[in-house]
């Protein structure tokens, strides 16, 4: 019995020739890398825990460079994987085998900024952080946040669907994404870059595109509705002795804070624990069992603190939260948003990680780690919750001193299997990737599984999109 984590069999595209090189050179000259020490970091994904082969990477600074790169591949039956910022957790980024590499990077321009109306037009390889820069001089922000700010691509962020720090206050992509530049497989270009919000004429396509983490084309082009920057904002750190208070303390919060709350996040003790131990960073408050991360963002600073100052004394005197700390100035916001924002890398110093991003009903999230933790006793080196409750997504992750088989066995199905019992999703955002691909039926429905695979043969007939990612090893690409 193949296992469904196995790595699928190299399907039978061209290997890249002398011939397919010349072409490359004439449309990207100087922009055709080859060097093997060059490729190598697009080989390999964020985590390091994801190797291709490629031997090609193509760096195109226009929509006509990757219509022609994507026209040439089709009709020469070349495998390509479409690559942005490359922080992608699923292994969706890197080649499997010896794709071709199109790197987005060098499409970092920003088309259009309209201040009435806040849409933002750009090119895919916007860096997310960049944008936001871009944006603050002007009073807006963008309406979503990551960890991976500083290297991740607007275009692999619509590519992901990204949900993030912000997904609470300004909603998701498929919200903000007011149009969008594709590249199809054949090399047509579609253009549904409309910066309107209101356009009920026919199918929305540019949805279809949200989430396909390059299976269905290449984004080259986004417009994004972005918020006004906020004038006041406050981030608070609170500690809870239980997860049931933590839950009481998101209700009292929405509720008391209403219109202003912007992000309430958590992390549990073991995350503090490697944050302290990995990269030095202290608890600035007393140790507890979880830690929330709330965020404010208004225009009546007065209002605002008045508004917190309430709730606050609300949640102290009901003994919700044990202790706690308020930031209004930035670099004490910065301090605290790092906490929850640097669990990510902490858990890359802490050894081998299996990554679980999982949507539960709210007040289930926190039960599957304690069952996790009992199912695997002392298999695992550590074992942590956190993630954004506010939008009833657990980041489950699981550490190893090195890659253990035997732990991964013991992880899953056990996770698929529980989260499917209550009806939640195996991948709330980073998408399937190629890790995990084949768990697609624990979250969708067989008829809509053969219906995605209908539509990837329609767009992408030959199968050269990213192969081995996103669908299953049994539907045929
Ligand atoms: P890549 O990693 O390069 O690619 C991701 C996928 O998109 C791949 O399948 C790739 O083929 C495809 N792709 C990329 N660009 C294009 C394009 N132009 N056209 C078509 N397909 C494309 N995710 C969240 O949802 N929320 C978080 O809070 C979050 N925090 C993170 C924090 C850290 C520290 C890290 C390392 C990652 C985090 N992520 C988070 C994962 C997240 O998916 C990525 O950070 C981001 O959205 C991917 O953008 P990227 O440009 O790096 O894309
Ligand atoms: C986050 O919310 C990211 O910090 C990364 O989505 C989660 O590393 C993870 O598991
Ligand atoms: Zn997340």
């Amino acid at each position: 019995k193949v296992s469904p984590s196995a790595a699928p069999e190299r399907l039978p595209f061209c290997r890249v020739t002398e011939e397919d090189l010349a072409f490359f050179r004439k449309i990207l000259a100087g922009r055709t890398i080859v060097d093997p020490d060059l490729v190598e970091p697009s080989n390999v994904d964020w985590l390091k825990s994801v190797r291709g082969s490629s031997e090609v990477l193509l760096r195109p600074q226009t929509t006509e460079e990757v219509s022609q790169i994507l026209s040439y591949c089709n009709s020469r039956n070349l495998a390509v994987n479409p690559q942005g910022g490359n922080t992608g957790l699923v292994g969706g980024s890197v080649p499997v085998y010896d794709e071709i590499i199109l790197s987005t990077s060098l499409m970092n321009k920003i088309l259009n900024f309209d201040s009435i109306s806040g849409v933002l037009t750009c090119q895919a390889g916007c860096v997310l952080e960049n944008l936001s820069f871009y944006l603050e001089e002007r009073d807006y922000i963008m309406p979503l946040d990551l960890g991976a700010k500083g290297s991740c691509q607007i275009g692999g962020n619509v590519a992901t669907n990204a949900g993030g720090l912000r997904l609470l206050r300004y909603g998701s992509l498929h919200g903000t994404v007011l149009g969008l530049e594709l590249v199809l497989a054949d090399g047509q270009v579609l253009d549904c870059l409309s910066t309107l919000r209101k356009d009920n004429t026919g199918y929305d396509l540019k949805q279809l595109f949200i989430g396909s983490e390059g299976t269905l084309g290449v984004i080259t082009a986004v417009s994004i509705l972005c918020p006004r920057k906020p004038k006041s904002v406050n981030v608070v750190f609170l500690g809870c002795e239980t997860f049931e208070q933590l839950l009481k303390t998101f209700q009292l919060c929405k509720g008391m804070l209403g219109e202003i709350l912007s992000a309430f996040e958590f992390l549990d003790s073991e995350c503090m624990r490697l944050l302290n131990t990995h990269l030095k960073l202290p608890n600035p408050i007393s140790d507890c069992p979880f830690y929330i991360v709330i965020e404010t963002s208004g225009s009546d600073p007065t209002h605002d603190a008045q508004k917190l100052h309430n709730f606050l004394e609300e949640a102290m005197t009901s003994s919700l939260v044990s202790d706690g700390t308020v930031a209004t100035e930035e670099a004490k916001i910065k301090a605290l948003w790092s906490l929850r924002e640097r669990v990510t890398e902490a858990l890359t110093h802490d050894g081998f990680t299996y990554k679980y991003d999982i949507s539960l009903p709210v007040e289930r999230i926190y039960q599957l780690v304690t069952d996790m933790r009992k199912h695997l006793g002392n298999r695992a080196k550590s074992v942590v919750g956190y993630g954004h409750v506010g939008d009833g997504n657990l980041h489950l992750n699981v550490t190893s001193p090195s890659k253990d088989p035997a732990l991964l066995a013991a992880i899953e199905p056990f996770v698929y299997e529980w989260t499917a019992s209550c009806r939640g999703s195996i991948s709330a955002e980073h998408g399937l990737g190629l890790k995990k691909r084949n768990y697609i039926y624990y979250s969708k429905q067989s008829q809509a599984v053969a219906l995605m695979g209908n539509i990837k043969a329609m767009l992408d007939p030959k199968g050269i999109l990213n192969p081995y990612k996103t669908l299953p090893d049994n539907l045929k690409q």
